[in-house]
């Protein structure tokens, strides 16, 4: 399917970083208290290389930062050229999984993963190399590239989700499932037939897998099976003995347990520095959150324990979002069918998921419309975009200086505006009231449509400037002549 291989787990995607230039060793003694992500998060803000800190302090197992901070190692993870920008990765995830087809997993009876386990009294989290992030964090995070897996106790399905993870005391994990989210849905389930939910939390496995886990697929479509599509090849699974939940082979680290869905029994969670750029609010802390109880975690030899940096944008997390909200809204628009789609990008600067622009070639009156609307009116739009601006076919998504122009010249604000006032959102939009009382105020946001595309059924339509085509062929012939030290 490409030209490159497609690392399977992470040990081969990080032999390939480092062949590439694309990885650091630190050897140097780092603290986990703060100090790695700190590290970790000044690299990313210079979109520096993947970090592998091999001296933790108090450790003496890896852990792997700013993994996807580079378009670059985005493309080693899917085997793609690795020049591809971010609206290449999105076209070519697109394409394999719309073309291709999604690809179920495959069971094995043994793997890596089943090297080491902790049982019951010896269960202990905190045996990982787990960071603190932020100075007003909660507490140590183990998931922030993890992804948690869940069954629907009545269809079976099988969901893998990235939700933060907070380790609460050696055994217990707060998962911070927001609602609407897949394993939140399955957690009400359970609460209806009284029982608890089987959940494990995955680090490592398929590269793809973090990326995969924080894509908004729609509910019932499995992220094993996005990943494999991705991949090009079935995820190899082993069915738990103890949960009977799916887990990757290779995957480095997996906590298995339950989750009991009494909110009585709900414990507090957070706070938590959050990719917003700011702390999620007070509020939050006082709505207790549903929590892991860990029965077992299985891990391979030499676990490589892997961290994202969230917080202010634009690091690893507003990568991975962008990368794969512009994938899957790209995706989302491709089977409902709106036509004449050229590209899509939704903004890292954005954190990755609040503003997506559109170009269109159009086809019929209202086809600017069409897009922005169906933008938001996607499984992926729906959650928490609050701008969509259409820019038409000689525009590409991400080419915000031309983007500016179209606003600036095809754009006339009352005319092309379209605001909807109520839309799905997130209780960590910093920009939506704080107050307890009004806390699921906070889950709606209004939304603007700007379309930037010249009206379709104008009769006579402003005429673009070109250079002319043979002139510019005469000047390329002479280029030498005029000693411009660039090339056209
Ligand atoms: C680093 C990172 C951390 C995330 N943390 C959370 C979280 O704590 N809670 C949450 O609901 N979503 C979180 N998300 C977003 C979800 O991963 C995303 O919405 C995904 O679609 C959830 O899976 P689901 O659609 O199967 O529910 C996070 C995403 C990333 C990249
Ligand atoms: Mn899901």
């Amino acid at each position: 399917m490409s030209e490159y291989p497609i690392p399977k787990d992470m040990r081969e995607f990080i032999e390939i970083c480092e062949k590439e230039g694309e990885l650091k060793r630190i050897t140097a003694e780092v603290d986990w208290n703060l100090e790695l992500s700190h590290i970790a998060k000044l690299n990313e803000e210079r979109s520096g290389p993947a970090l592998l800190f091999e001296n933790v302090k108090g450790h003496r197992t890896s852990v792997l930062t700013s993994a996807y901070t580079k378009t670059s190692r985005v493309a080693i993870a899917l085997g793609m050229e690795r020049s591809a920008g971010i609206m290449d990765i999105a076209r070519e995830w697109m394409e394999r999984v719309t073309k291709g087809g999604l690809i179920k997993p495959k069971k094995v009876g043994d793997g890596p993963i089943l090297e080491n386990k902790m049982e019951g009294d010896d269960v202990n989290l905190s045996a990982f190399p787990v960071p603190k992030f932020y100075p007003q964090d909660g507490g140590r995070y183990f998931g922030t590239t993890a992804y948690l897996v869940t069954r629907d106790p009545e269809t079976d399905f099988v969901n893998c989700g990235v939700y933060r993870m907070q380790i609460l005391d050696d055994k217990s994990l707060g998962l911070q499932l927001l609602k609407g989210k897949d394993a939140e849905v399955m957690l009400n389930k359970y609460r209806e037939i009284g029982e608890p939910m089987p959940a494990t939390a995955v680090i490592g496995g398929p590269p793809l897998g973090f990326l995969v886990g924080s894509t908004l697929v729609p509910y019932g479509t499995s992220e094993y099976e996005v990943m494999g599509a991705l991949q090009g090849e079935p995820v190899e699974i082993i069915q738990s003995d103890l949960t009977g939940l799916p887990i990757p082979a290779n995957a480095e680290i997996v906590a298995e347990g339950y989750v009991d869905p009494n909110p009585e029994n709900f414990r507090p969670e957070g706070p938590f520095g959050e990719y917003t750029g700011y702390y999620s609010g007070k509020a939050q802390e006082e709505f207790p959150k549903p929590w892991l109880k860990v029965e077992r975690v299985l891990y391979r030899n030499n676990p490589i324990f892997w961290s994202t940096t969230v917080g202010r944008p634009v690091t690893d997390t507003h990568m991975v979002q962008s990368i794969n909200r512009t994938a899957e809204l790209w995706t989302q628009l491709q089977r409902m069918g709106v036509p004449g789609i050229q590209s899509v990008y939704i903004l890292p600067e954005s954190t990755g998921r609040f503003w997506a622009v559109i170009s269109i070639k159009q086809m019929y009156p209202g086809h600017g419309r069409h897009a922005g609307l169906a933008a938001f009116a996607t499984v992926l739009g729906n959650y928490g975009m609050k701008g969509v601006i259409v820019v038409d076919e000689d525009i590409r998504a991400d080419d915000l200086p031309r983007v500016w122009w179209a606003l600036s010249t095809r754009y006339n604000p009352v005319e092309d505006t379209e605001i909807i006032k109520k839309g799905r959102s997130t209780p960590l939009d910093p920009s939506l009231p704080a107050h307890t009382d009004y806390y699921d105020h906070r889950l709606l946001v209004s939304r603007i449509l700007m379309d930037a595309t010249t009206p379709y059924e104008w009769q006579r339509k402003p005429t673009v400037i070109e250079l002319d085509k043979e002139i510019l062929e005469k000047i390329k012939q002479r280029w030498g002549e005029f000693g411009l030290n660039f090339s056209i």
